[in-house]
């Protein structure tokens, strides 16, 4: 038996009581028991899955599309003029159009790597636009990933990019040895201290661990033309980092034999090491509402590297004072939100399909996997009616190796994941 932990007030324990099975979803004799509480409730709230609810129903149709619009992704770049402001004509002078796009590979001359043909703009050898499109045409891929800022708490936007491996650019330089990272960066203004820059390791980028996508060198975003703003003509996308490891306006690339990074990022006490974490937030949530009548929040969680077991929801009422030792909110009555199945409609794709190829989808179109890692997904959740007062709700993700938000990496400067707290009030 559950018990019901310390630190709720009698009245909210009596309601859990009576509503755990609700909550649990045991299906339609739960929801019978869960319907007879909730005074005045219409009779359709029986249905046992939030998303069925009526409650929820106008929230989840409502929900942001799947895959984010290049538009509508939140920007984070720096540069004064940012690069993809600048004129038309300088555009064109300093390769941030398709037409003048050149990337150079060239070994570091501090550090050298030993390459047998590096690619420079010297002789006539860098990479082109078209270059590009060539390599892509035997070796490009194409991989749903969620972008987000790794000082940003919520994700920048989710898209499908595409591009060539780097390592398939790597390769045409005839790489032999001393080489432990490939650094990188992109147009900045012709001025070093607007530079962006970061690295990986070689070895990451020549092979991929535990069925990661590659690193790409990235020129499309959702099937179109990546646009300036989101780092076009070309930019790095790597799959399981935050997003200062995928340079815009790249332009060039150093192989190096020193053994560290020297990324941008490592100023700002940013941990440059550590991979997308899960995470869960509140997409809607009524600040307020009558007693007795059912909370209906929906949310989305960001799928780290670990994975996502399930998403859980708690309330607690704000008269009793948490525990002092509980930072991470391990003694709040957690339960179980529905995590909502791929959408019928995917979103910022034509016709709302995904293109065939994509890397984690089947023929058909289906996800291998659901939910699907460095992704989103959303969840509902519809939680019992309340007395009058103040609560405060909250959402964790629970990873695929049973670690409870936010571990098990808590330390902000590896990343957002701190639990979120949102208050709501039950009035008369
Ligand atoms: N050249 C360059 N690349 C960059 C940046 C930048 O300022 N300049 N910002 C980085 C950071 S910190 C993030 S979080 C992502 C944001 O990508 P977006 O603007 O496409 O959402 O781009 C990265 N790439
Ligand atoms: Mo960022």
């Amino acid at each position: 038996m559950r018990t019901v932990p310390p630190g709720l007030d009698a009245l909210l324990a009596e309601h859990r009581r009576l509503t755990r099975r609700y909550f649990f979803q045991l299906g339609a004799a739960g929801a019978t028991g869960a319907a007879a509480w909730a005074a005045g409730a219409p009779q359709a709230f029986a249905d046992p899955l939030p998303s069925k609810s009526p409650e929820l129903a106008e929230a989840i149709a409502k929900l942001e599309p799947y895959f984010t619009p290049a538009a509508k992704f939140r920007n984070v770049s720096r540069g004064d003029p940012k690069p993809y402001l600048l004129p038309d004509d300088k555009k064109t002078e300093v390769g941030l159009t398709r037409e003048t796009w050149k990337l150079e590979v060239i070994s570091d001359p501090e550090n050298p790597a030993t390459l047998g043909k590096p690619m420079t703009k010297t002789d006539g050898t860098a990479l082109d636009f078209d270059g590009l499109l060539q390599l892509g045409k035997k070796h490009a891929v194409r991989f749903p990933k969620v972008m987000t800022c790794l000082n940003i708490g919520c994700p920048l936007g989710m898209g499908i990019w595409e591009g060539v491996p780097l390592r398939d650019i790597l390769w045409l330089t005839e790489p032999k040895e001393n080489i432990r990272r490939v650094f990188y960066y992109g147009y900045h203004n012709d001025d070093e201290k607007q530079i962006f820059r970061s690295s990986l390791p070689f070895s990451r980028v020549l092979e991929d661990p535990y069925d990661l996508p590659p690193v790409i060198v990235c020129y499309k975003l959702n099937g179109e033309w990546l646009d300036g703003e989101r780092g076009g003509p070309v930019r790095m996308v790597v799959p399981e980092h935050y997003g200062f490891k995928s340079v815009k306006w790249l332009s060039h690339i150093v192989l190096t034999n020193l053994p560290h990074a020297n990324d941008t990022y490592a100023s700002g006490n940013n941990d440059l090491d550590s991979p997308l974490k899960s995470f869960s937030a509140v997409l809607t949530c009524p600040q307020q509402l009558q007693a007795g009548q059912p909370l209906a929040v929906t949310g989305y969680a960001q799928v780290g590297i670990s994975g996502l077991k399930k998403v859980q929801v708690s309330i607690e009422s704000n008269a009793k004072p948490r525990p002092a030792d509980d930072p991470y909110f391990t003694t709040a009555d957690w339960h179980d939100a529905e995590v909502l199945s791929p959408p019928q409609n995917w979103g910022a794709v034509p016709d709302g399909k995904v293109p065939s190829d994509l890397l984690g989808f089947d023929e058909a179109g289906k996800p291998k996997t659901w939910p699907m890692r460095l992704a989103k997904v959303h969840w509902a959740a519809l939680l019992p009616g309340l007395p009058v007062g103040e609560y405060t709700f909250r959402s964790r993700t629970i990873d695929e190796q049973g670690h409870a938000q936010p571990l098990p990496r808590p330390f902000r400067k590896s990343g957002h994941s701190a639990i979120e707290s949102v208050t709501v009030k039950v009035v008369s």
